[in-house]
């Protein structure tokens, strides 16, 4: 378990559990459409672990899989204001059945892009249909921050940014940005 979690968190936490390291930009990893989980199984149920205890520790509201690194569909969730209020979501192979004509702004961060912040312009509701944790097929209607949230990690599992839907300009300078501090790291 990593050490440097506060106790807070430790009844959502077990021995097994690990931390890991964030993929950020410009690693083409984020770039990747994950594949459909085939089987709810234990490795599952590790992966689901693991992205709650590195989501919590970021801190952040949302975490998908291939932000550690793991290609496959699903994702973490909490929404919760308070920390000793838990409210853990999983998401398994989501799909967007139904988007509303109206569109709501938002502005959203990203684990991947550290400390850039910008306004999204999203459909305001949308229908998500998705697995849970046991294999339990859920449709949901959501609007405000879960409509966005849910919107902004679909879109990490098809290999699409938050900053794809903002200006090229913006866009252009914030991937530059983060290549040029890569390059530094490794040189
Ligand atoms: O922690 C996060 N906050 C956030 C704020 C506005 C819109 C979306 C998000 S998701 C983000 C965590 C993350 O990068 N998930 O993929
Ligand atoms: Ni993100």
């Amino acid at each position: 378990m990593g050490t440097r979690l506060t106790a807070l968190y430790a009844r959502l936490t077990s021995p097994t559990m690990a931390l890991h390291e964030i993929v950020k930009i410009p690693d083409k990893r984020l770039r990747l459409v994950s594949e459909p989980v085939k089987r709810i199984d234990a490795g599952i149920r590790k992966l689901v672990d693991d992205l709650f205890e590195t989501m919590y520790a970021a801190p952040g509201i949302g975490l998908a899989a291939i932000q550690i690194g793991v290609p496959k569909r699903l994702f973490t969730m909490d929404l919760s204001k308070k920390e000793e209020n838990h409210e853990p979501q999983v998401f398994i192979n989501p799909e967007i059945t139904w988007t509303s004509e109206e569109k709501a702004t938002y502005e959203e961060g990203c684990l991947s892009i550290p400390e850039y912040y910008e306004e999204v312009e999203r459909p305001s509701q949308v229908k998500v249909k998705y697995l849970d944790l046991e294999g339990k097929e859920h449709e949901i209607k959501a609007e405000g921050l879960l409509a966005t949230c849910l919107q902004h990690e679909i879109d990490h599992i098809n290999g699409v940014l938050f900053i794809d839907h903002i200006s090229k300009l913006k866009r252009d300078r914030v991937i530059k940005k983060f290549t040029k501090a890569a390059k530094k790291v490794e040189a």
